[in-house]
């Protein structure tokens, strides 16, 4: 591990435990979980899809999670369509349920949707991704990563990989799903770090995979037919940077050698991959969001929804290839 960062985990699971015992003393009809013996909270959770390793990840995290807490879990796979999430927060709202989550495909575009859970006075916790909006009303909190500050540590990953290196540095960038949280504020990042400091690196080829492997394959192999010279990939994920690798090889070139790949998330097969020196860094993004949620969702149902703060960040660390073999039978995803 290079750097670890520690946020508001401990916070937030204070505040939550405070506000579960103040909502038992001042109203036991509404208790927080079946094991309180009062009534349950149902949640109906929007995932955006099953798209990639750390969306598998995520999705037993939550389940796991809720269980774990006592809460009645309705869940629904949008199959990262917008319309699809649009109508299961609908159907969510319909059946009164006690609390709504969702990890929004795409930042724009919730308002009304938002605006009709707040209606029905149904409090919504974003997880994972965020909205652009103008009312902050229209959410509690969000519990997820900072993924601007992971495009700036997969920068900051490329400065160490690329050591010793000269000669030009000719980047390929796969974008994650566009209009995606994710994918604008890492590429962002990566971006910052990259004009302050290494005015030699330029992004050649700049696409969207859409987070799949099929994704990464597909363009990853155009991006190499239209430039030959391409040395570094950067991936929004490890799973379009497990299909550029198949790419890589198919065009006749080593993949972490004549290429270099820094990628996000640090699921288990992008460890795999990089404990064989095929990817070279990675920046953990955390999808085990799943306790922090639901503790989230205990005092919002409380009535303490105001004293979470507004943004419930999680733990990352840095990992370089020389590292993975000895992580990989440690990590939990
Ligand atoms: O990096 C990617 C997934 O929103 C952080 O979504 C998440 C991203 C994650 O498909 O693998």
């Amino acid at each position: 591990m290079i750097d670890r960062r520690g946020f508001l985990t401990i916070a937030a699971a204070t505040v939550a435990a405070g506000g579960l015992a103040a909502c038992a003393k001042d109203n036991p009809a509404k208790n927080t979980g079946s094991k309180g013996g009062g009534k349950q909270i149902t949640l109906g959770f929007s995932q955006v899809g099953s798209e990639s390793g750390w969306r598998a990840a995520n999705t037993q995290s939550v389940k796991e999670a809720a269980a774990a807490a006592g809460i009645n879990l309705k869940f629904s796979d949008a199959q990262q369509k917008q319309e699809n999430q649009i109508s299961a927060i609908r159907s969510y709202i319909a059946q009164k349920v006690d609390v709504i989550s969702f990890s929004p495909v795409v930042v724009t575009g919730w308002d009304t949707v938002l605006k009709e859970a707040k209606a029905a006075g149904i409090p919504v916790i974003l997880t994972d991704r965020s909205v652009d909006t103008s009312d902050p009303s229209l959410y509690v909190t969000l519990v997820g990563s900072d993924f601007e500050v992971e495009g700036e540590r997969a920068a900051h990953l490329l400065e160490k990989v690329l050591a010793g290196h000269t000669g030009p540095v000719k980047i390929a960038q796969l974008e994650g799903t566009t209009g995606a949280a994710p994918a604008i504020e890492r590429a962002k990042g990566f971006a910052k770090v990259m004009h302050a400091s290494h005015p030699d690196w330029k992004i050649v080829a700049s696409q969207s995979g859409d987070f799949t492997r099929a994704g990464g394959k597909q363009v990853m192999a155009a991006f190499l037919q239209a430039h030959s010279d391409i040395n570094v990939l950067f991936a929004h994920n490890d799973d379009m940077a497990i299909g550029a690798i198949q790419s890589i090889q198919a065009a006749g070139k080593t993949p972490g050698t004549d290429i270099k790949i820094v990628s996000i998330d640090g699921v288990h097969d992008g460890f795999v991959a990089m404990s064989k020196g095929q990817i070279n860094a990675i920046a953990e993004c955390n999808p085990l969001l799943g306790p922090q949620l639901m503790d989230a969702v205990k005092t919002v149902h409380a009535g303490k929804g105001s004293t979470l703060p507004r943004w419930i960040k999680t733990k990352e660390s840095d990992y370089t290839a020389d590292q993975a073999a000895a992580a990989l039978p440690n990590r939990k995803y």
